[in-house]
């Protein structure tokens, strides 16, 4: 069975990967599962640059197809913040209860459609031949005004989908990669790896 390389060290993302690319008959393998530790500088100014980074470091180290996901949280009342920077929004080891409420208590004053908010991520493919691509999804919800659920991870318990009525983080694994950014976004990398692979 063929193998891919996940190169990332977020196991909430390994998870839904996983989950999501299990009908593609590869073996997905963490950087975890392969024992492997990196410290990668995402310096890129967009998700596609940061996730083309990590994809080709990996494989340039492993020689194997690669996949990596660069992601963010855009609230619109915060100028798109925290964006590309969402993991290291107040510090990479702050909690997420903190960071979360921390966006709500910045949204005191928006209300209604002022709360609008989406995940975007972006998947690299990183071929052994050096060859790359791309692919995008996002997700259009709201940011909630309090902590919600305990599925998923990161900023899912504040990210409420009206059309499900409950953020991300009350949704089943399998309802959440029907709907999300990453679902989404490795649905069309699926295809490509269909004709790659
Ligand atoms: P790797 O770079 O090792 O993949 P990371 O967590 O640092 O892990 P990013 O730099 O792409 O990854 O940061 C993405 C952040 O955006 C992530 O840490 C969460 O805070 C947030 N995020 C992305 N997708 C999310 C999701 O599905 N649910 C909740 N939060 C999400």
């Amino acid at each position: 069975m063929k193998e891919i390389i996940f190169a990332t060290t977020n196991q909430g993302k390994v998870k839904e990967l996983k989950m999501i690319l299990k009908d593609l008959g590869v073996k997905v393998l963490s950087l975890k599962d392969i024992n492997l530790n990196v410290d990668i500088k995402e310096n890129g100014t967009t998700y596609e640059e940061n996730a083309l980074i990590k994809a080709t470091t990996i494989a340039r180290l492993t020689n194997k197809i690669v996949l990596a996901d660069d992601s963010g949280l855009e609230v619109d009342y915060l100028d798109k913040a925290p964006g590309v920077l969402s993991a290291r929004f107040m510090g990479e080891d702050t909690s997420y209860d903190i960071k979360n409420q921390a966006i709500i208590d910045k949204l005191a004053n928006a209300k209604g459609s002022e709360r609008s908010a989406r995940f975007v991520s972006a998947i690299a493919c990183a071929m052994p031949n050096g060859e790359t691509f791309t692919t995008r999804g996002t997700i259009e919800g709201e940011i909630g005004y309090k902590i919600e659920g305990t599925e998923g991870f990161g900023y899912d318990p504040i990210f409420y989908v009206p059309e499900f009525g409950c953020t991300t983080a009350e949704l089943t694994p399998e309802q959440k990669n029907k709907i999300s950014h990453r679902g989404k976004a490795l649905e069309e990398m699926k295809k490509i790896l269909i004709q790659k692979i």
